[in-house]
């Protein structure tokens, strides 16, 4: 049932498009309610490619050097995410760290259907993007170890890494946030009169934001040379996408905001690359934004904190049937005539980077403590000091002037250094300030605790 609603919506029309009616693909109503797949006794959404609609894609394999390209990256991506995982049960990274093992085909296509100037967004769940846009294995690792060296010089973490140089415009923490500052360098990309175009990317989780429909709303009216890519792993943290989406066909979700959509197989690298490919230029030859829903899955939890006690060990081995690091490489060997030990060598190659990547992260040195307030600005009234964004002036100032403040900066940033050690653990305000800075009473109430639905999952803060 679910295979024939997803079926219709390959012909989804252009409402940009002349002729179009309000109605849905190919003139039908839209349902909101579509029917659920059954598994095990219990209601859920999509579970496999083939209810999505999905068959294993049969696209003709690319030349031989292309192939070779996509295995590369995304076996590139699974070692680097597997050592980093490590890493953080070590205690070597600190923060949070989520993993897109499992959803390599999505990102590495993705990346792969993009010209080098094309602009790149992404979530918190973003190493593989940093990876696929060639920013160095060193540098990424060096940044999830809070390093000097890192993209991100050490400030970003995780979930915050990026690289101008490369048009990746980041991670970021906040589900949805993102998509309207896509949309703003869309904007920017159309002003400068450049055909640059810019892809963004968000769970499934993410649809449910605020932000996606005000910035279909304008992608669409603005006629923006934007993609939008959902990388629908199914879950948003604990919750499975039948209970926190009306609609489950994601891929028809900003079709009355004006932005059509289609939907590709998460797990075939081939797949996404072609529709990407199109909806790319759509987007920037005709300046029609797209969407684009990936169907994916993640092998591992939410974070590294994830008991995942919402989901059952068959389902995910199902889905393990389908990873695109075992059935790439077979069609390689079977149809593209790739000798295995090519292939083993390339991953040989990637486990050497990798640990070359962690090799260069332990030794590589953190952040100096004046440099606390570089490449920081906090907004005037949370923290109190030099290096705020004052409202009541025109001016920005950058965390650099932290230092010409004198000795008081420099006591803070101590303060800053040592909070973990010293400070309370509610709140992380501004109890522990001289009473000359404390800015008036603080805000000492407990953050807010994620809903996850049936199931808890991440971290205390939501991650
Ligand atoms: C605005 C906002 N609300 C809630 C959270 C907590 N949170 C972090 S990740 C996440 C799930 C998002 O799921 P999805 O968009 O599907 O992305 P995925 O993690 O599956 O890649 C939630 C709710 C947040 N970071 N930001
Ligand atoms: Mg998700």
């Amino acid at each position: 049932m679910v295979a024939t609603a997803a079926a219709e919506t390959k012909g989804v029309q252009d409402p940009h498009a002349r002729g179009s009616s309000p109605s849905g693909a190919n003139g039908q109503p839209i349902d909101t309610v579509e029917p659920r797949v059954e598994s095990a006794g219990r209601s859920v959404g999509i579970l496999r490619p083939e209810d999505a609609g999905l068959r294993p894609a049969r696209h003709p394999l690319p030349p031989l050097e292309d192939c070779l390209r996509l295995y590369e990256k995304m076996v590139l991506i699974r070692r680097f995410e597997e050592r980093a995982g490590e890493m953080y049960a070590r205690a070597r990274i600190g923060g949070f760290l989520h993993l897109c093992i499992g959803e390599e085909a999505t990102v590495v296509g993705t990346c792969d259907a993009m010209r080098d100037s094309d602009y790149l967004l992404s979530t918190y769940r973003e190493h593989g993007q940093a990876l696929a846009r060639g920013t160095s294995p060193r540098s990424v690792m060096a940044e999830l170890f809070g390093k000097e060296a890192g993209c991100s010089k050490g400030r970003g973490g995780s979930m915050h890494l990026y690289d101008a140089a490369r048009r990746f415009l980041g991670g970021y923490g906040i589900v949805g946030a993102n998509l309207p500052i896509g949309a703003g360098v869309a904007l920017a990309c159309e002003l400068s009169g450049s055909d640059d175009a810019v892809v963004t990317m968000f769970g499934d989780g993410a649809t449910n934001q605020g932000t996606f429909g005000e910035t279909m709303n304008l992608a669409a009216l603005w006629r923006l040379p934007v993609v939008f890519v959902v990388v629908n792993n199914q879950f948003g943290m604990g919750t499975r996408i039948d209970r926190h989406s009306a609609v489950l066909d994601l891929s028809r979700k900003a079709e009355g905001f004006g932005v059509p959509g289609r939907r590709c197989d998460g797990m075939d690298v081939l797949d996404v690359r072609h529709h990407i490919r199109e909806a790319l230029r759509l987007a920037r030859e005709e300046r029609r934004p797209q969407l684009v829903e990936a169907v994916t899955y993640r092998f591992r939890g939410h974070s590294v904190a994830d008991p995942e006690v919402y989901r059952t060990p068959e389902e995910v081995a199902e889905w393990k049937r389908r990873d695109p690091l075992e059935t790439f490489p077979k069609r390689l060997v079977e149809e593209g005539g790739v000798a295995q030990a090519t292939l083993e060598a390339i991953d040989q190659r990637a486990r050497e980077v990798v640990e070359d990547a962690v090799a260069f992260a332990e030794q590589t040195p953190f952040p100096p403590l004046e440099s606390l307030y570089d490449h920081v600005y906090v907004y005037s009234g949370d923290v109190p000091g030099w290096w705020t964004v004052d409202e009541r002036s025109p001016d920005v100032y950058p965390g650099e002037r932290a230092r010409e403040a004198g000795a008081l900066a420099r006591r803070l940033a101590e303060q800053g250094a040592q909070h973990e050690e010293t400070g309370p653990r509610v709140g992380r305000t501004r109890r522990d300030l001289p009473d000359e800075l404390a800015p008036g009473p603080p805000n000492l109430a407990p953050p807010a605790s994620a809903d996850t639905g049936d199931a808890s999952a991440g971290g205390s803060d939501g991650h």
